[in-house]
């Protein structure tokens, strides 16, 4: 793997770290990070002829079979790249949408996830970049669907056109569901947040739910809703959607507007955070973006600071949460879900008695 740490000015690289998960998640074993500082980014390779030699000979000696770039390259720099070594050169961008491809389950999902791919690398293949051939069917060269990648542009824009049209109309089918719903006025409270935060541990919390939750990124791709009753005959419906990421690839958010137009409906959105991450702050600005980016900003939003048990000292915790102003809990343990509860009960039913107050 290839990390470039640029000075001030430059835009923030993506953790070094997260890209490590990353692969492992997707199934690729890391045999060695080359970390380069530079005055700027190389126009033809990034990271500069002379140094770009130096990693092909390590990825020779070490027996490796990938190089990853820790952020996205330009189709002139992926092309120039390709052309100084017979190794596949993939970037942070194409692994995320290599991940998406191995999880894509249902018929949207793998629309929406071959779209994104082939979106993203039109540019690429119009180069006709031969490191493609080499990856079909390996990490960041295989897609969901059973269109092989490697096309010809013409055909690739017509395939774009006709996903386009399929997911349209998935997407208006979704519609009817959603305005059927929203006749009958039953609130919609939708958890969102950073993947890996703990939203589908909490979603099946909250309803009783099994949906796969596991300690990976991108876990879940698909959003489910479901009703959650509470006492005198009031009822919600909750969904639980696919977790953001920094630096998420404007592919992958354009091809999942389908899925995330959902989040339009939402009356109350619960952004979950994984508080004992080190890079909290982050991930807080992260989510906030995309937010923006997906114009949901102005729909009321409840902090919730998940993991309370990996923070060690409960007053510790509840001080940080305090700090943002959000609620503490812990999606492991039931009991602490009371606050988060009472709040939700309270944007909708603010007369309603306390949960366990009784009448
Ligand atoms: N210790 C601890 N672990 C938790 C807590 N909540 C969730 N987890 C774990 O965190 C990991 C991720 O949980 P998920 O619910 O899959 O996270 P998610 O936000 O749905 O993630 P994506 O779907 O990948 O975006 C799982 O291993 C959970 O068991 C918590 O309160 N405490
Ligand atoms: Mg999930």
């Amino acid at each position: 793997m290839v990390h470039v740490e640029l000075p001030e000015g430059y835009a923030v690289p993506a953790s070094p770290d997260e890209t490590l998960e990353l692969a492992t998640t997707a199934g690729v074993r890391v045999l060695d990070t080359v970390v380069q500082r530079r005055e700027r980014p190389d126009a033809r390779t990034f990271i500069g002829k002379g140094k770009l030699e130096e990693v092909i000979k390590l990825c020779e000696g070490a027996g490796a079979e990938l190089i990853i770039f820790n952020q996205e390259l330009s189709p002139g720099q992926a092309k120039a790249i390709a052309e100084t070594t017979s190794l596949p050169v993939i970037d942070r961008t194409m692994l995320i949408l290599d991940i998406f491809a191995q999880r894509a389950q249902t018929r949207d999902g793998k629309l929406q996830v071959e779209l994104a791919q082939l979106r993203y690398r039109q540019p690429f293949l119009l180069h006709r970049n031969p490191a493609f051939s080499r990856l079909e069917g390996r990490i960041g060269g295989r897609g969901p669907g059973e269109t092989k990648l490697e096309m010809d542009r013409r055909v690739i824009r017509d395939r774009i056109a006709v996903l386009e049209k399929m997911i349209e109309h998935v997407a208006a089918q979704r519609r009817q569901t959603r305005k059927r719903r929203t006749q009958r006025q039953v609130p919609v409270v939708s958890l969102v947040g950073y993947t890996n935060a703990g939203k589908s541990t909490l979603f099946n919390l909250l309803t009783g739910a099994q949906v796969r939750a596991r300690n990976e990124l991108f876990s879940t791709l698909d959003p489910t809703a479901r009703r959650v009753r509470f006492p005198e005959e009031r009822e919600l419906v909750l969904t639980d959607t696919v977790g953001f990421i920094e630096h998420l690839p404007p592919a992958l958010l354009a091809a999942f507007r389908a899925t995330l137009e959902e989040l339009h409906d939402a009356d109350l959105l619960v952004h979950v955070v994984d508080m004992s991450s080190p890079r909290l702050k982050e991930h807080l600005a992260a989510v906030d973006e995309t937010l923006k980016a997906l114009e949901l900003a102005e729909i009321p939003r409840i902090l919730v600071f998940n993991k309370t048990d990996r923070v060690g000292k409960t007053e510790r915790a509840e001080a940080l949460a305090r700090l943002h102003r959000a609620i503490p809990v812990c999606a492991l343990e039931p009991p602490s879900t009371v606050p988060l509860v009472d709040a939700i009960r309270f944007q909708f039913w603010r007369a309603s008695q306390p949960t366990g107050a009784g009448r």
